[in-house]
């Protein structure tokens, strides 16, 4: 423990206290170790505000989760660091692992390098800018709005930040390169494997920065899983003063290797050692690598090892809210063991390239992976970008090149969405241009890079990629399907996949993308498209899910998304996010991960009742509520406070029950069998019973809707909307309209977002009294945008927002009627609410 007095560009000065172990004076030894802590950070032009004291990883746009237009520009971060004495044969290299947008590192003020692309590492040589035996200082200058960095626009938040490890690195003069790409210098591929025999090649490169020709001696020597040396191989090289060779060894072959599959995901593991003419160790490494093979082909999908193989994935963002893309390897880690436990064995890191702890624990857990660099809706007029894009794509496959989780490297999504909207006649057909030449260029780097993995790239629904022959460029065909969510009805999912089959034949086919949002506090019997229920996101994956898995020739497919993310520009059920989660975002599993874990695990029984994510409900005397189980088992039974309510068969791993739930708590206990064995599942829904009208104490409508809607804020639960009978209650006239656009000053934006347009009366058959009436409704007609409210000698703009108004009316009995327009509401009426006084 050492302390330090740190004094920061004048502001003030902080006693702060660490442990700083510079690089150990053993001799030769290469030294990894994180910079994560003691960093200050400002906004750049924030200079008036004190330096925030911050640790990696670290973000600075957890403001994307409430403002659309969070803080792009730049952000610094300053630290010290110590190096002690002056190491005569040392070199040293800071590592940052991601940096986004773009970012310039400068030791002592002096530019020590500069980085386009937020999502790859790169690394600096230092050693020219250091002081020894004093205190260094370390600046990185982030810009988040850097217009030349990929991508330019996509459907997440682009948050700013060092928001993953920044290491320091200390090798003796001749070292494994460490400068190329961000790479650590070592490639292992596997380029024949097969059950009886493994080909291991290791390509190394070599540096020697000291001022004279030397020898060194390379060594690998590979480990089998049960940690048994099973072969090594020894080379000698002469290096030139300042120069770097690679060196290309094949080590003897394996026999009968113990095949890498996400079901047994062994790993050998292999040691790289370079020593000096004496034999002094300088440096060690080691890399866990698998053994598998694996081929795509249009007509019988997927195989692994030499068997069909089902690509069972989910895609993932990097982003848990309130921290955004700033976490920690645990929380990665966390990620990929929830995917593996619900079944999946592939998932699709999109769109960026994502941490290393990823990475790792998809090769030990046993997730096959598909990584792309985020080339996202169009392509700039810009070589700038292209020129970035390139080097994104090398830095992606130099730096996760060892995983042998990894089966796909993409880099290109939906590039045609906004092509087409942004450009129109001749700029549209250069834009084209422009998308085939990258794409081409690309795929050549590509091969030349990792010649032994597919390249693949995701294409919206359109036959565009098709005509313009884009869709033929890389060696498997994504496509991101939303039948049924964005337009059409959920089996143009199956019509569009089968027409491709026909007329693209020679493709290999991955539905890179599908899914439906979804919102806890929507829930709905008759579930429809954008209404965000959760009932209607069951329904969706329901039917694509089997579609995926019994048609031979699709590979797979990876669900858009693992979990609800940030995407700030987004006005939905929750604004700032997209919540096609299968988990939200704080990782609370999602009733629909149990289906997946139904339909995927046939090594575990699954039985979950499908009601924590519906846990609290309301109705009248006699309402039946639906209660639907996901199983893995033949057969479910259900009971409700002990009583049975009936055995079912279950059909596409569920079973649903009609429930008539009773005042208060009610225990729902499904079971079933499994070897022989009683396996169950409780939860418990509680449940309203609402009177039946006339003496209604309280009820409340969520106007022109089918779903429920539970305010988090106070638990009340507004009912869907229905026509008015006599005797009842209910809308006279009107029609149902919705809009997802952002409703402002509510947290119950949802309530607002459907509602009945033009609507003559709302209706009550209730007794006399005195009531309570509470009409809500948007402020102005869904399309304008805003309106401006002069305020003194300021003016305030504001978009469309919520009016919650209360009104007490006496009621002699009979028909209480609301008539529209009703005083300054319109005719257009969002929810209602009636309470006795
Ligand atoms: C897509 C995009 C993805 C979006 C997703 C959606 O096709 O590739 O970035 O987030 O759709 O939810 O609309
Ligand atoms: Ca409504």
């Amino acid at each position: 423990m050492k302390r330090i007095n740190i004094r920061l560009l004048g502001f003030y000065s902080l006693v702060l206290f660490y442990t700083f172990a510079s690089s150990p004076t053993l001799f030769g030894q290469t030294h990894t170790e994180s910079l994560n802590d003691g960093w200050f950070f400002q906004r750049e032009g924030d200079t008036n505000q004190p330096w925030q004291l911050v640790s990696l990883p670290h973000t600075w746009n957890t403001d994307a989760y409430t403002l659309k237009n969070y803080y792009r520009g730049k952000g610094i971060y300053e630290r010290q660091f110590h190096v002690s004495g002056k190491p005569v044969h040392q070199r040293f290299f800071l590592k940052i692992d991601a940096a986004c947008q773009s970012a310039r590192v400068l030791v002592n003020h002096q530019l020590a390098t500069s980085h386009r692309g937020g999502y790859s590492a790169f690394t600096a040589d230092i050693t020219p800018f250091l002081k020894y035996g004093e205190d260094n200082l370390l600046r990185i200058e982030v810009d988040n709005a850097d217009a030349e960095a990929a991508p330019v626009s996509a459907d997440f938040t682009f948050m700013g930040g060092v928001y993953r490890d920044v290491w320091l690195i200390s090798t003796p003069m001749q070292h494994f390169e460490l400068l190329d790409h961000g790479s650590d210098g070592i490639r292992v591929s596997t380029p024949e494997v097969s059950r009886e025999k493994a080909r291991v090649q290791v390509r190394s490169i070599i540096r020697n920065d000291s001022a004279s020709q030397t020898r060194v001696t390379v060594r690998h020597e590979l480990y089998d899983p049960q940690g048994q040396l099973v072969g090594q191989t020894t080379r000698q090289h002469r290096i030139g003063a300042h120069a770097a060779l690679e060196s290309a060894i094949d080590l003897p072959p394996v026999d009968h290797p113990q095949l890498w599959s996400p079901e047994t995901p062994l790993l050998y593991r292999l040691v790289s050692i370079l020593t000096d003419r004496q034999g002094r160790e300088l440096q060690r490494t080691s890399h866990h690598i698998g053994m598998r093979w694996c081929a795509f082909d249009a007509q019988k999908g997927f195989s692994l090892n030499g068997e069909p193989y089902k690509l069972r994935g989910m895609c993932i963002h990097q982003d848990q809210k309130p921290y955004g893309v700033a976490m920690d390897d645990d929380m990665h880690r966390r990620d990929v063991a929830m995917m593996k436990a619900m079944g999946a064995n592939f998932v699709r890191l999109a769109h960026e390239q994502q941490d290393n702890a990823i990475l790792e624990a998809c090769d030990r857990l046993g997730l096959l992976v598909w990584e792309e660099i985020p080339v996202v809706n169009s392509v700039p007029e810009s070589e700038a970008f292209m020129q970035a894009c390139r080097e994104n794509l090398i830095e992606m496959v130099r730096q996760h090149y060892n995983h042998p989780s990894v089966i796909l490297w993409g880099y290109m999504n939906e590039v045609l969405l906004q092509t087409n909207n942004l450009y129109k006649g001749d700029d549209h057909a250069k834009a084209i241009e422009r998308i085939l030449s990258l794409a081409r260029q690309l795929e050549t780097t590509l091969k030349e890079e990792d010649p032994y993995r597919h390249s693949t790239m995701a294409l919206h629904g359109s036959e565009d990629y098709n005509r313009h022959h884009i869709s033929g460029i890389t060696d498997v065909v994504g496509w991101n399907l939303y039948q049924g969510w964005y337009g059409g009805d959920l089996t143009g999912f199956e019509r569009f996949l089968a027409k491709q089959q026909q007329a693209e034949p020679t493709h290999p086919v991955i539905v890179s993308e599908w899914g439906a949002g979804s919102d806890r506090r929507l829930h709905s019997t008759q579930g429809k498209p954008f209404d965000f229920s959760i009932e209607y996101q069951q329904k969706y994956v329901e039917h694509y899910l089997p579609v995926i898995e019994e048609k031979p020739y699709i590979c797979g497919g990876s669900y858009w998304n693992f979990i609800d993310f940030s995407s700030a520009n987004r006005d939905e059920s929750m604004p700032r996010i997209n919540n096609k989660g299968v988990v939200y975002a704080d990782r609370t599993p999602k009733d629909i991960y149990y289906y997946y874990q139904a339909k995927w695990r046939d090594d575990i029984p699954v039985i979950h009742v499908a009601s924590r994510d519906w846990d609290v409900r309301k109705g009248f005397p006699g309402t039946m509520l639906p209660v639907k189980v996901y199983t893995n088992l033949s057969e479910v039974e259900l009971f409700l406070n002990g009583n049975s309510l009936g055995r079912r068969t279950a059909d596409n791993c569920f079973v649903l029950f009609d429930v008539a739930f009773s005042d208060g708590r009610n225990l729902l206990t499904a079971k079933g069998m499994h070897e022989g064995k009683v396996v169950e599942d409780a939860t418990v829904v509680w449940y309203e019973a609402a009177a039946s009208l006339p003496c209604v104490q309280e009820m409340a409508v969520n106007v022109g809707s089918q779903c429920y809607y539970t305010s988090p804020k106070s638990g009340v639960i507004w009912l869907p909307d229905q026509p008015y009978q006599q005797g009842g209650w209910g809308y006279v006239g009107g029609k149902q309209q919705s809009s997802q656009g952002e409703i402002h000053a509510t947290d119950d934006g949802p309530l607002y977002q459907t509602w009945l347009e033009g609507l003559e009366a709302y209706c009550f058959d209730v007794d006399a009294g005195t009531y309570e009436l509470e009409l809500l409704y948007v402020s102005e007609p869904s399309g304008s945008q805003s309106s401006v409210y002069n305020l003194g000698q300021q003016a305030a703009t504001v978009g469309r927002h919520a009016i919650h108004k209360k009104v007490v009316v006496d009621h002699g009995g009979g028909t209480l009627t609301v008539r529209f327009p009703y005083g300054d509401a319109p005719a257009r009426l969002s929810a209602i609410k009636l309470r006795k006084k």
